[in-house]
């Protein structure tokens, strides 16, 4: 795609702004312009990349973007077109419907889950379960539906332990579950998806599992309402006694409230609110004038650790969904101070030493993904400044010669990149910037839903529709 030339010099200031650090007022009336420039540079990347994929990996899980070879993910040694899948909406909200087409007849022609293979039940639901139904969302393909169904029956014999809570791994084609130990994320990630596809259906057993396991964990809270990294699901006793907002725990607190706010269950909401009211009084800290959320002992409430994992960048979008928009606002200018001292978020970051704990950048979405959820709520310019400083640091760091890497570590000069991409990067922060500068009339941004993997559920427009 071509840039006009007014619009080429408009986004050559943004990107002249934000290298600078300058603080532009990009936002000020008559740069709208400049914000839309900016969102065809966005697609542009992702066209670009896509044609890669096209050409070196087609219908593979995950292109190697510095070799160009692949690997394969949710599965061990079998595709299931895992980046395909999950960029779908992406392509189709951005308007590239060509290459849509061209992937949804991959998926029609070529994607079958019959696989005598062991996937992470929670992994395959939020990126293929969500990614077929984002897809259906998009253009309507009643066949799509029906893969996500067939996939979810696939899914759904791992719910059946004496808890409810699902077991961590299921082989697709037997059902035979595996690893009893596992996480509240793990456990309770589905009730959007299988929501909506019990919705669609009209099988009420899709959302009533979601449910089931979501109360499960919430049920076996501590005393201070926290809930800890690792629980088994046989004996329903935890197995550690960490609470956090990060890795284990975090969408496990967003599919709460994305119980409530997609599917308006009373249920999730007051889980939510009970969950979030004992974070903040038990895990918030203050350092140097920015919020944190530490690791402490679900039961005690005792400091464990000041280490943040970069997953926890999204929270701040939660909070303020879900009524706490000064913290919220608070967590995610946290976030952006470190980025703007590294570039590109480290995976670890300890908020009382102030040091990168681990170096290496998984190609995350979780600061963009809080920006565009707290600008829906308040349209501040602030949250686009974030998320372009995002993008083109990303930009500038992440991208290889086909398409966009993992970085082994953000703190070298210059930083070194890893020969990995994941798929979320094709549903997620590419669609994050796409719909915080575009302004497309493909979205509604009044009433929609995205989920943790960025899916779209709800709020698709489609033209002429
Ligand atoms: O799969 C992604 C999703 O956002 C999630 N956890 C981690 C991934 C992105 O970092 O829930």
């Amino acid at each position: 795609m071509r840039m006009a030339r007014r619009e080429a010099v408009a986004g050559t200031a943004l990107l002249l702004g934000a290298a600078a650090g300058a603080g532009v007022p990009l936002a000020a009336p008559g740069r709208r312009g400049a914000w839309k420039a900016l969102a065809r540079e966005v697609r542009d990347e992702l066209a670009w990349a896509w044609d890669h994929y096209r050409r070196l990996a087609w219908g593979k899980d995950e292109i190697k973007p510095i070799s160009g070879g692949s690997s394969s993910f949710p599965l061990k040694n079998h595709h299931l077109g895992l980046s395909l899948v999950e960029a779908l909406d992406t392509l189709w909200v951005m308007g590239l419907d060509d290459r849509f087409e061209e992937g949804l007849h991959w998926v029609l022609e070529h994607l079958r889950f019959d696989v005598d293979g062991e996937v992470s039940v929670f992994e395959t639901s939020i990126r293929l379960v969500g990614g077929l139904l984002s897809a259906h969302h998009a253009c309507g393909d009643p066949a799509l539906l029906a893969k996500a169904r067939d996939l979810a029956d696939r899914l759904l014999p791992a719910f059946d332990t004496p808890t409810g809570m699902p077991w961590r791994f299921v082989n697709l084609a037997t059902g035979k579950p595996r690893e009893s130990v596992t996480s509240p994320a793990d456990i309770a990630t589905y009730l959007p998806e299988w929501g909506m596809l019990s919705l669609r259906t009209g099988d009420p057993r899709y959302a009533r599992s979601a449910k089931r396991a979501a109360q499960a964990v919430f049920a076996r809270r501590s005393g201070l309402d926290l809930v800890a990294t690792q629980i088994d699901v046989l004996s329903g006793e935890w197995r550690s006694r960490r609470a956090t907002v990060g890795s284990y725990c975090d969408s496990f607190f967003e599919y709460l409230w994305d119980g409530w706010q997609l599917l308006g269950d009373p249920d999730c909401r007051r889980m939510y609110q009970i969950c979030v009211r004992a974070i903040l009084k038990h895990q918030q800290r203050w350092q140097d004038g920015s919020l944190w959320f530490a690791d402490v002992d679900f039961e005690t409430g005792a400091l464990v650790s000041s280490e943040q994992d970069e997953l926890a960048a999204f929270f701040g979008g939660l909070l303020a969904q879900g009524g706490a928009p000064r913290e919220g606002a608070a967590y995610t200018e946290s976030w952006a101070k470190v980025q703007a001292r590294y570039g590109v978020l480290p995976e670890g970051y300890d908020y009382a030493t102030g040091k990168a704990t681990q170096v290496g950048n998984a190609l995350r979405p979780e600061l963009a993904d809080a920006c565009f959820n707290l600008w829906l709520l308040d349209r501040r310019p602030r949250w686009r400044e974030i998320a372009r400083d995002h993008f083109l640091t990303m930009r500038r760091w992440n991208k290889a010669p086909f398409g966009y890497a993992d970085l082994a570590d953000v703190t070298s000069q210059p930083k070194r990149q890893a020969d990995h991409c994941p798929g979320y990067w094709w549903s997620e922060q590419m669609k994050y910037y796409y719909l915080l500068f575009a302004d497309t009339l493909r979205f509604d941004y009044r009433r929609n839903y995205l989920s943790t993997e960025g899916n779209v559920l709800l709020g698709f427009r489609r033209p002429g529709g």
